[in-house]
């Protein structure tokens, strides 16, 4: 046997002090789930999964500490005791001067977009996100993708495959003009790429580019902790810098953010828009109260943005983050042995599987990743989401569908919930499906959503 002298485990930094009990389901109870749920694992019920990889979003356990804080709500209507917590911790952890709250990442997606983007405005990001490409559509934009190409590729290697690439950026400064790119959608922790990294050194030339061209730089910040994370390993200079300390660095490149809460900041529910410029503020100060509560509260209760608060804190401390990419690794080394294509390097939130390489006999119109998501939960009851064709939806100005490079299926992994022995059990799922992928049928789709339609789409199989 090889010694384990030099080995040391991500292990997590905490104890189980809860536990929430599952039910095992039997395959032909799973069938049965699926034919109800129109092969969409969205439109499954949640007591008819056994592991829940469906989203990171509001799926974290909380600490004790967030629970002791819960008890704490100021439940005022305004001026609440915990939104001043919040806003402490805010200016502590990240360092935007001002910030509204909002029920969640998209209600701060929607006021930025409604009070920064013009009809015919053009907004450059590092690959589109769903809910983010929506808000600047119905605000009149149109979202152009900068990212760099290895982003598209699933085997490239790329450390920071999150980064911009410059060139693009500047020939759509050139063709546009300044004046109608009100900003550009900078994410950390690419979600759609398979949660790539940006580099500290791409963000600073981005930062140059368009503070030349007075284009604001507005910040995705869902996963910005685990994207430190990745700087703090693979960019020259980091490797002695506190997590907390990347995290300021990289908000300090921008001018403002948008947070969904629910995923690094490890609450069930919440989320912020904040921003460096006072008159931007106050606009998005008066825009809250339209659209998600008084700016004090914007949705919320006390208790969450007091569980919100708390969990800013502990989402950038370097321990937490070690054990919570080192988990998502575990996961995909697994993968990597068993010979199953996933997206590489391995990301920050989950596994992303390559289903167009998992099922090359699949037409990328026979939804390959949707299919192979019903596969995977009739195998184990295990829950992962498609990240293709159905997500990337339609072109708004021709309605035909987009094709996008990645067809992906995504085992997201929520954050302090399952054990070391459920990533097991799900790399045994997905080899099991791998053996038999070339019985597995594709999908036609027989009821699409105008908006989102991912969330809600049904299928039948072919
Ligand atoms: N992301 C996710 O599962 C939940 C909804 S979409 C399936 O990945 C980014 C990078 C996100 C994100 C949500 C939002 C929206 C914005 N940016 O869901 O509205 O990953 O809190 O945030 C989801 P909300």
């Amino acid at each position: 046997m090889k010694s384990k002298r030099n080995k040391r485990s991500w292990a997590e930094p905490y104890k189980i002090k809860m536990v929430e009990l599952l039910r095992m389901t039997t395959r032909e109870e799973r069938k049965k789930a699926l034919e109800y749920a129109g092969y969409n694992t969205f439109l499954l019920k949640s007591k008819d999964v056994y592991i829940d990889l469906l989203t990171d979003s509001g799926t974290s356990a909380m600490s004790d500490r967030q629970w002791a804080g819960m008890m704490l709500g100021d439940e005022a209507y305004a001026g609440s005791e915990n939104f001043y917590h919040f806003e402490s911790a805010v200016h502590e952890n990240y360092g935007y001067k001002y910030v509204v709250p909002t029920h969640q990442g998209r209600g701060a997606e929607n006021i930025v977009s409604k009070i920064m983007i013009k009809p015919g405005d053009i907004i450059p990001g590092n690959m589109y996100f769903t809910t983010t490409r929506l808000h600047q559509e119905l605000a009149g934009g149109t979202f152009v993708d900068i990212i760099i190409d290895e982003a598209h590729d699933s085997q490239s290697k790329h450390p920071f495959k999150g980064n911009g690439n410059l060139t693009k950026l500047e020939s759509l400064i050139k063709i546009y003009g300044s004046k109608k790119i009100p900003y550009i959608s900078i994410a950390t922790s690419v979600n759609m790429a398979g949660g790539q990294p940006i580099s500290i050194q791409n963000l600073r030339e981005i930062r140059k580019l368009t503070e030349k061209h007075d284009i604001k730089v507005i910040h995705d910040m869902t996963r910005v902790a685990e994207n430190a994370w990745f700087i703090k390993q693979r960019e020259k200079g980091y490797q002695n810098k506190s997590v907390k300390s990347i995290v300021k660095e990289i908000c300090s490149l921008t001018d403002g953010a948008t947070m969904s809460a629910k995923k690094d900041a490890l609450v069930n529910i919440g989320g912020f828009l904040a921003l460096n410029d006072k008159a931007l503020y106050e606009e998005a100060s008066n825009m809250v109260v339209v659209y998600e509560g008084l700016h004090t509260y914007g949705g919320l209760a006390g208790r969450d943005l007091e569980a919100m608060a708390i969990g800013i804190g502990e989402s950038v401390n370097d321990d937490h983050i070690r054990a919570r990419v080192g988990q998502v690794e575990y996961l995909g080394m697994q993968m990597l042995e068993a010979k199953i294509p996933i997206v590489q390097p391995i990301g920050g939130h989950g596994i992303f599987v390559d289903a167009k390489r998992f099922l090359p006999h699949l037409k990328q119109l026979q939804f390959p990743a949707q299919a192979l998501a019903a596969e995977i939960y009739l195998d184990s009851g295990v829950r992962s989401m498609e990240r293709g064709i159905v997500s990337a939806g339609r072109n708004k100005d021709t309605g035909d569908h987009y094709f996008p490079e990645l067809e992906l299926v995504r085992l997201t992994i929520p954050r302090r919930v399952y054990t070391q022995a459920h990533m097991d059990v799900v790399a045994e799922s997905l080899e099991e499906v791998f053996h038999n992928r070339k019985k597995i049928k594709g999908f036609k789709m027989v009821h699409e959503p105008k908006y989102l339609r991912f969330f809600q789409a049904r299928f039948k199989k072919l």
